[in-house]
């Protein structure tokens, strides 16, 4: 399809590159229904999907998917249209995903940690018609979300309720009789996906089908994948890691299965590892780190393990060196973004290279630019700031003209805002990040998102967000807030911002009034002095004393 077809407020790539892409066979021309339908003719009676009790072959896999296709374009809902989705770690996610990228509608990924304000944001922003949730999970309870999302979007019509759907329809419901229908065009737009980002909104990802399928099954290949696959999904099923890299679509990819973990509890894990015979997985750091010090190791039976992946965040060399000698199996550092690139460490890397570095990227066509504040390319092995462009990468957000001018360079490469250095062999070492996010344990917070929330309050006067280190998940968050009387406490600003209705996880870990925020010579805040703060030698494990911070704040 040429690019003045595409779904109005994506940027497509520029034709000499698609062609480039078809002809070096990267782009298939296959949509990710189909191959899935290519996938089941050959491997029908092989167990696909596996969550809690049930256990689905790829034929009865499929079936689902036609028959909610069905129901789904029974709701009016057809190609183009987008459809938020937010489920847990269910067997009915991939039903549904399956289900819209075959009639062409496209899936928003939310995480169930979304709660009014970025779910009514999704909705608003794409003009979603329909939500898929769960009834209720964790003592959530997701159809009072869609009541108040509702009652300010006219837009979204239909909502589809996995459980006990009360006054909405019940996901079961819609299992209508197949109907066959053309699919969209693999040029097409598959899905909307959640940028980590680092402004006052989230961004959204267009994938189209055709450069997601090269990720996946190129992400197959370098994973060595095959039909003898058992894939742990512990991680939120909804995010870009376990779902393509390779994750549960890899897994698909080749005939093989998909288990997934309600929690990703070690004992709950191992159980599943040990009775599934599980081969491969993939953690953040901080659930690696969990599992590593578990006792429960030792319970169970871990030995079908062939890989665990690790990637999200950055990994400490001292835990990654604990990983094969604690499970029996090899590691695999994965650093990627769901915008597009992502590194593997392969498996014939020798040991030093799988231990320290983040990997080297799927596609000769990744193009790798390492620049400095000007943009200049640093000298080979020096640190600079990670672009890129390639096959899989994108070349703008979804709706976002004003952004993507800044995120994205002049001739498309995408600016990561990862700091990184190459090595000789290709492969890169991420060392850290300019954009103003706090990676909490994989889990992305823009700061100023949380700053905008925290500004709402009519006592807060200037707010900043940082990252402080914390053992367990990496870093953690801390807002340094400006009051004016009478001063709410921090406990009284979490329960605003909770109120407000943001993902549990953005919520500031700690919050430090201060008389002033510390200005660089322009005029904008400082935020290395801020996080400097938490690495002085006299800050203790939990953070700097309030005195610390009030003596040279204000
Ligand atoms: C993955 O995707 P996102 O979109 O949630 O986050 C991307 C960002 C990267 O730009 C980088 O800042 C950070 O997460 N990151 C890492 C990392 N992997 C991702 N930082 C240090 N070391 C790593 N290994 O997180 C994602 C998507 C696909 C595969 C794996 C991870």
């Amino acid at each position: 399809m040429s690019g003045a077809d595409l779904l109005e407020g994506c940027t497509p790539w520029p034709e000499e590159f698609a062609e480039r892409y078809r002809a070096l066979g990267y782009w298939a021309g296959v949509g990710l229904y189909q191959r899935l339908a290519q996938v089941v003719a050959e491997h029908g009676e092989r167990v696909a999907v596996v969550c809690g009790e049930r256990r689905w072959s790829y034929a009865q896999f499929d079936e689902k998917i036609r028959r909610f296709a069905a129901g789904l374009a029974r709701l009016g809902i057809g190609p183009r249209d987008r459809v938020v989705l937010q489920l847990p770690n269910l067997g009915e996610y991939y039903v549904a995903c399956y289900a819209l990228f075959r009639i062409g509608a496209l899936p928003v990924f939310a995480l169930p940690a979304h709660r009014r304000s970025e779910i009514a944001y999704f909705v608003e922003h794409t003009q979603a018609r329909a939500c898929v949730i769960a009834d209720r999970e964790a003592g959530f309870d997701y159809r009072e979300l869609m009541r108040e999302v509702r009652a300010s979007q006219d837009c979204l019509r239909e909502v589809i309720v996995v459980g006990d759907a009360q006054e909405f329809h019940a996901f079961d419901s819609l299992y209508d009789a197949p109907i066959d229908r053309p699919g969209p065009d693999a040029g097409e737009i598959a899905f909307l996906q959640l940028s980590g980002g680092s402004t006052g909104v989230p961004k959204l990802i267009p994938r189209s089908h055709d450069d997601y399928l090269y990720s996946v099954r190129a992400s197959a290949e370098i994973c060595g994948l095959d039909e003898r696959c058992v894939y742990l999904c512990a991680l939120p099923c909804a995010h870009n890691f376990p779902m393509s890299s390779p994750g549960a679509l890899g897994v698909f990819e080749v005939g093989g299965r998909v288990v997934l973990a309600r929690q990703a509890e070690p004992d709950f894990c191992f159980g599943l590892i040990a009775a599934e015979r599980v081969t491969l997985t993939s953690l953040v750091p901080s659930l690696a780190l969990a599992w590593l010090e578990s006792r429960a190791r030792e319970r169970h039976d871990l030995s079908s393990l062939q890989t665990i992946q690790i990637g999200g965040a950055h990994l400490a060399n001292e835990v990654a060196r604990r990983v094969p000698g604690a499970f029996g199996c090899r590691l695999q550092q994965v650093f990627g973004m769901a915008e597009g690139l992502v590194n593997y460490t392969r498996d014939d890397d020798a040991e030093e290279l799988v231990l320290a570095t983040q990997g080297r990227p799927i596609s000769a066509d990744d193009e790798i630019r390492i620049v400095d504040d000007d943009d200049c390319p640093v000298a080979e092995g020096e640190t600079g700031h990670l672009l890129t462009r390639g096959p899989y990468t994108i070349r703008g957000y979804y709706r976002a003209e004003a952004h993507n001018a800044r995120a994205f360079t002049v001739d498309g490469f995408y600016r990561t805002g990862d700091r990184v250095r190459r090595l000789a062999s290709g492969h890169l070492i991420v060392e850290g990040r300019a954009k103003d996010q706090v990676n909490r344990g994989g889990e992305k917070i823009a700061a100023e998102e949380v700053e905008s929330h925290l500004l709402a309050h009519p006592a807060v006067f200037d707010a900043a967000l940082v990252a402080m280190p914390d053992r367990w998940l990496g870093e953690k968050s801390c807002a340094f807030v400006v009051l004016r009387e009478p001063a709410p406490s921090p406990r009284e600003l979490q329960r605003f911002l909770r109120e407000r209705g943001i993902a549990a996880f953005k919520i500031p870990d700690r919050i430090e009034p201060v008389e002033r925020l510390p200005r660089t010579a322009v005029g904008k805040i400082d935020k290395k002095l801020l996080r400097a703060r938490f690495l002085a030698p006299s800050a203790d494990a939990s953070g700097p004393t309030h005195s610390l911070i009030a003596e040279t704040l204000s």
